[in-house]
């Protein structure tokens, strides 16, 4: 494949002024007719006009009325053009009932839908399809559908037609159109400066009753971009619609973001807490694009974590204010380790701006994302919030209406704070995730903390310069109170030392205090002080963490050194979840053991070679201990959360239901799965009642539960993708991948419907004890069907890749067998480009 560098970039010669579509739609022949008035670009030489397009048939095209005759490629078509301003027509015809790539325009359960993001635009017609390039447009939808909805205002309509109007600029990857028999949940919202927006989220009939929670969001994210970001919306009306076929979450698209309908649809009787609460989360961003993104959108695609680093920072703030912080913090930080360290630790490990890449679509990371968005806390602590809030008013002024860069935005906390950035860039370029080294030294009243901060080589950066880590501290007394609040060290050298003076007696040190940094810290320490800070510490997340640790530790001893399970640890955690004083939530995930990937992954670091089953079995083992230290303890626990009356998906009884849960899923392993038999037939939401079938089938005994779960939610989709992740992620480890191969041969099963495809395959990957059997047969069925997949949805297929990206870490018979799958997997004749980067860097 060929390979873009950010290096290369060369401003457009042509821009768009105005853009009209006309949209003719039919299943297998849409016409597509454009209509975009094209001016030379005064800051840039014109050289060839090109178009971008892509699996289009060209009817005609003309300039300035007169026709002529581009030469076309399978990628664009260049034509002599005029040196001056010119109107540019094209007519082409596509089949979006045969696009099952779901990119571009394609259909959905009979109803049309677009997603153009990154360079799906070109596949609806020849434009310059690049995000520097913003148009003002227009756009005529006819067809049978009832609705027809586009980007904009709606402008005038007719039997079999309507016409939308979005008078903001914008690039070609926000353009959007929507045509169906759908039903709206309308609503209205009030801009602080008094305008009227009509907000309406489009379902498939029969999904109406599940829109009210995402309306409420919608509405909660509109006034909070107001209160805190000071950001009106802009349109007359706001359109959000549910799709059940879709490659990711959602998308931004101006004024009109489509969802996947696992992201916007909730109801108790069918939703999880987890499942409210990201659907809040994900509405909030693609709202919040509506600034940061839309408004402020990227010059290209290698500026992607301006817009995405920032959304993410963003609605995790959000987040963060209508739910609990420390929570939603800690939160973060699993999903950041488990996710993004994971990434970075691998071959597919790249900076957060990455530098080249052959298919843009492979870069829509977690270190894209979450690293992203870890990048700009780090920029708000170094400069305070008041700065913060200085530079993101200036940002919003002085881009609005442009497409920019990271050095855009690092501008203007340059000159809003008078700091030089230079150093802090590297987070932008340098990938690999710094280790932080720290110990301690302590003299006549005088602490001091010694850091050293190392990253290791990642694919093409064999060297690495320091990095600007802010390092919240506080330092904790003897007695258990604080001496030290919270300060923040700001780390700019390979090694650096702080002191602290003044001090009566030696302290312990809580040392990167609400993850201020995302790094690996490593520290001496013993049981004795990790359960000290698990009790003591002020900062729930260094609380945790300590918390964690112990765990942690606890359970390598018993993988490398068939220890016992740590009374030391039982006991510290035993006391944590008594402490009525705690936020049960807090207390939920406390309870959870590091993951298997985590676990594996700090194996391979210390020099061992994980072994998947092992680490399984010893986790169980900890589960059962757990659950024989403290039963009454535990029966309390799940006594005293029940939550009565009606289900609320609010963040208290949320967490309630999370510690009795947690509780439930140990119990359950003494109890022969009575409460969860009890839960799950008396439960009327689906928090209770998946996490009652969770507890049975984990102790291998669901059968019945999950037949009734079957007849309940056969007509269901998303519950059923439920039924079909359940039991993969469930199965012993045996088992899994025999359970995912059958599952595929359900007729329910779909592998056109990503969250399916994902339900059932995307579980055999999180499932590592199953994925990675010694067989092999996880390894092989993952390649086969995702074979299988490649031609008809290369994005999925690519995405899935990842599952192998930590293959180094294991023994030689595992690598030989995924080394195997990789190369069965890049010898296939027609491998697309998305598919065959993400192998061909897993394998380098
Ligand atoms: N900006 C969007 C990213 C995206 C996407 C969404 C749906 C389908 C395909 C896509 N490719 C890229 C989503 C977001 O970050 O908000
Ligand atoms: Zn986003």
């Amino acid at each position: 494949g060929q390979t873009i560098y950010l290096d290369d970039y060369t401003a457009p010669g042509w821009l768009v002024e105005e853009v009209h579509l006309t949209f003719r739609l039919a299943p297998e022949a849409t016409r597509v007719l454009s209509k975009v008035r094209f001016v030379p670009n005064p800051d840039a030489p014109q050289g060839q006009f090109y178009l971008h397009g892509e699996q289009l048939s060209l009817i005609g095209a003309s300039i300035d009325g007169t026709p002529v005759s581009p030469e076309v490629t399978e990628d664009g078509l260049t034509c002599d053009v005029p040196s001056g301003a010119f109107t540019w027509e094209a007519e082409v015809e596509i089949a979006p009932a045969k696009n099952f790539a779901l990119e571009g325009l394609y259909m959905s359960n009979g109803m049309y839908c677009t997603q153009c993001e990154a360079e799906g635009f070109r596949k609806i017609t020849y434009y310059p399809d690049r995000p520097d390039v913003m148009g003002v447009f227009t756009v005529r939808i006819e067809g049978e559908a009832p609705v027809k909805l586009s980007n904009g205002n709606p402008v005038r309509e007719g039997e079999g037609w309507a016409e939308w109007h979005d008078p903001w600029p914008k690039p070609a990857y926000l353009f959007a159109l929507v045509a169906g028999d759908l039903v709206n949940h309308p609503d209205s919202f009030t801009t602080r400066s008094g305008k009227d927006v009509a907000l309406n989220i489009w379902v498939r009939p029969g999904d109406e009753g599940k829109c009210a929670f995402g309306m409420e969001a919608l509405k909660k994210s509109m006034k909070w971009d107001e209160d805190v970001y000071g950001r009106e919306y802009d349109l007359d009306i706001f359109n959000i619609v549910a799709v059940d076929d879709f490659n990711m979450g959602a998308m931004e698209n101006k004024g009109l973001n489509i969802f996947n309908s696992s992201c916007v649809l909730a109801s108790p009787e069918t939703s999880t807490d987890a499942n409210f609460e990201r659907i809040e989360a994900i509405i909030a961003h693609e709202y919040f694009h509506n600034w940061t993104g839309n408004r402020i959108t990227c010059r290209d695609w290698f500026q992607l974590c301006l817009k995405e680093g920032l959304t993410v920072y963003r609605d995790s703030q959000f987040t963060s204010d209508m739910r609990s912080a420390p929570v939603k913090r800690i939160s973060d930080v699993i999903d950041l380790r488990a996710r993004q360290f994971r990434e970075d630790n691998g071959p597919l490990a790249h900076p957060v701006r990455p530098e080249s890449f052959q298919e843009i679509n492979n870069f829509y990371t977690a270190t894209v994302y979450e690293k992203g968005a870890e990048v700009i806390g780090m920029l708000k602590r170094l400069v305070g919030d008041e700065a913060y809030a200085k530079a993101l008013d200036l940002y919003f002024t002085r881009h609005d209406g442009q497409a920019c860069t990271i050095e855009d935005w690092l501008a203007v906390f340059e000159e809003s704070t008078g700091r030089d950035l230079s150093q802090f860039k590297r987070w932008y370029s340098q990938a690999g995730t710094p280790r932080l080294h720290v110990s301690e030294s302590w003299a006549d009243g005088t602490f001091t903390l010694h850091f050293r901060q190392e990253t290791p080589a990642t694919p093409g950066q064999p060297d690495k310069a320091p990095q600007v880590l802010p390092i919240a501290v506080g330092l904790i007394g003897p007695n258990g109170d604080e001496v030290q609040e919270t300060t923040l060290l700001e780390m700019t050298e390979s090694e650096q030392s702080f002191s602290f003076t003044g001090l009566g007696a030696r302290p312990v040190p809580s040392i990167l205090r609400e993850f201020s940094a995302p790094v690996i810290l490593h520290r001496e320490s013993d049981n004795a002080e990790r359960a000290f800070l698990l009790a003591h510490d002020t900062d729930p997340y260094c609380r945790w963490e300590a918390g964690r640790t112990l765990a942690k530790q606890a359970l390598m001893r018993m993988i490398t050194d068939n220890a016992e399970p740590d009374q030391a640890y039982l006991g510290a955690l035993a006391t944590l979840l008594s402490d009525e004083t705690l936020d049960p939530a807090f207390r939920a995930l406390a309870m959870a053991l590091p993951s298997e990937d985590d676990l594996a992954q700090t194996l391979f670091e210390t020099g061992h070679v994980p072994d998947p089953q092992r680490i399984w079995e010893k986790r169980q083992e900890m589960r059962d201990a757990m659950a024989d230290a403290m039963p009454d303890l535990l029966a309390g626990l799940f006594a005293a959360h029940q939550v009565p009356g009606t289900y609320q998906p609010d963040a208290a009884p949320a967490a309630a239901r999370a510690l009795a849960n947690s509780a439930l899923a140990l119990l359950s392993r003494r109890d022969g799965g009575e409460r969860a038999r009890a839960q799950f037939a008396k439960a009327d939401n689906m928090t209770q009642e998946l996490a009652a079938l969770s507890c049975l089938l984990s102790i291998d005994a669901g059968e019945e539960e999950l037949k009734t779960f079957y007849d309940q939610w056969h007509d269901d989709r998303l519950v059923m993708d439920k039924w079909f992740s359940l039991q993969v992620a469930y199965a012993p480890p045996a088992q899994v991948a025999a359970t995912a191969e059958r599952l595929a041969t359900h007729s329910d099963f779909d592998m056109k419907n990503p969250n399916r495809f994902r339900a059932t395959f995307g579980a055999l990957t999180m499932t590592p004890a199953g994925f990675h059997h010694a067989s092999g047969a996880g390894y092989r069925l993952l390649a086969d069907w995702l074979i299988k997949l490649d031609p008809l949805n290369p994005q999925t297929t690519a995405r899935m890749c990842t599952a192998f990206q930590t293959w180094t870490r294991y023994d030689a018979d595992r690598q030989g067998m995924i080394r195997a799958e990789l190369e069965r997997m890049a010898a296939q004749p027609k491998l697309s480009r998305d598919t065959s980067e993400m192998v061909s860097r897993i394998l380098a």
